[in-house]
């Protein structure tokens, strides 16, 4: 058995050929420039400094076993895999110019102070995730690596808070965040609030986190609201939208004014007769003057009972009924919604 103590000079151009697993070692620098064949080491379980630069090595599987290494030296060599150091309670490791692109396999070291990756084709959780992880598990810890390349940088994400709307008070409204997005394709969290709100108002946003939130105007005027999504990293700018709530019973007139125009050009077979159409229209007029006067229960009155009848046949049984005067489900499709959204908005004129 060979004890060797100090510094070790191996000829350069000497290949170990040599199982030397007799060797004692402890705290020499076995310095190899040459061509090592370094399955020879494996069994040299009590060396704690090693240094194998530019041997042109790719598989260091071999260490693995070297669980008493304190320094390990493997610049210049062709390294890719470095998963076999994971085992390793190495303190100083130094991996300039390999092949090595993924370095999670670091983490499982408990106790690393100094890591040179300078020269190494690192991939992009490299940079985002795995040197900022172990510089947070090993506190004073020095890493030596190249400049972020750009392709991994962090893009922030964009917020769409959706199209303005015209609303009435008392409506709940939706906003819709869903078309915000990141460039990198991560996950979002989503965060609404407003920007302003009409004097007095005391509305609030509900699921102010999430995609969807939500929002019941208490007074007529603007509410801003801002979006601001956030992909982990960092904030978009935000976006906003203003919903524009006005009176209830502006709405609902409105509603029927749009109402009369779509009656006004359904085609002449789609009615019960050629006059229908006409008398429609007269008595959403009729029904508009008294909302004008404030007579909200006779307004609501006329549309339920009347108007409302004579458009709710598909609605209720699937085919036009026999008081109905607009004889196409589809064209009732088009007016029956606009009058039970007229008779929404003068219901919370009434009650
Ligand atoms: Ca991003
Ligand atoms: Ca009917």
């Amino acid at each position: 058995m060979a004890k060797v103590q100090g510094q070790v000079e191996i000829d350069p151009h000497c290949s170990l050929s040599q199982p030397i697993t007799s060797i004692w070692v402890t705290t020499i620098h076995l310095e190899v420039n040459g061509t090592v064949v370094i399955s020879h080491l494996s069994a040299m379980t009590n060396l704690r400094h090693l240094g194998l630069a530019r041997n042109n090595i790719n598989d260091v599987s071999a260490l693995a076993g070297m669980t008493n290494l304190f320094k390990l030296r493997l610049n210049g060599n062709n390294v890719s895999d470095i998963s076999a150091l994971a085992t390793i309670d190495v303190r100083s490791l130094h991996l300039h110019n390999n092949n090595i692109s993924e370095i999670s396999p670091l983490l499982h070291i408990p106790n690393i102070g100094i890591l040179l990756l300078r020269g190494n084709p690192l991939n992009c959780p490299a940079y985002n995730t795995y040197i900022p992880e172990l510089e947070a598990n090993n506190p004073g810890i020095y890493i030596s690596y190249d400049p972020m390349p750009p392709e991994c940088m962090n893009q922030p994400p964009v917020a769409h808070a959706g199209e303005d709307q015209r609303v009435a008070v008392g409506d709940i409204v939706c906003l819709d965040g869903s078309g915000s997005y990141d460039p990198d394709g991560d996950a979002l969290t989503y965060s609404w609030s407003f920007d302003s709100i009409p004097p007095g108002s005391g509305a609030i946003i509900a699921q102010p986190t999430e995609v969807q939130a939500f929002l019941m105007p208490d007074l007529v005027g603007d509410y801003v609201v801002s979006l601001v999504v956030n992909d982990g990293t960092v904030d978009s700018d935000p976006d906003t939208v203003t919903i524009a709530a006005i009176s209830p019973d502006e709405a609902a007139i409105e509603t029927l004014i749009y109402a009369q125009e779509v009656i006004s050009e359904l085609p002449e077979g789609s009615l019960k007769n050629k006059n229908s159409g006409k008398a429609l229209i007269n008595k959403i007029d009729a029904t508009l003057g008294m909302i004008a006067e404030g007579s909200y229960e006779d307004a609501l009155s006329k549309l339920e009972h009347d108007i409302l009848k004579k458009t709710d046949g598909c609605d209720e049984t699937g085919a036009p009924d026999k008081n109905d005067w607009i004889l196409m489900c589809e064209d009732q499709a088009d007016v029956y919604p606009l009058v039970t959204r007229a008779i929404e908005l003068l219901q919370r004129l009434v009650n």
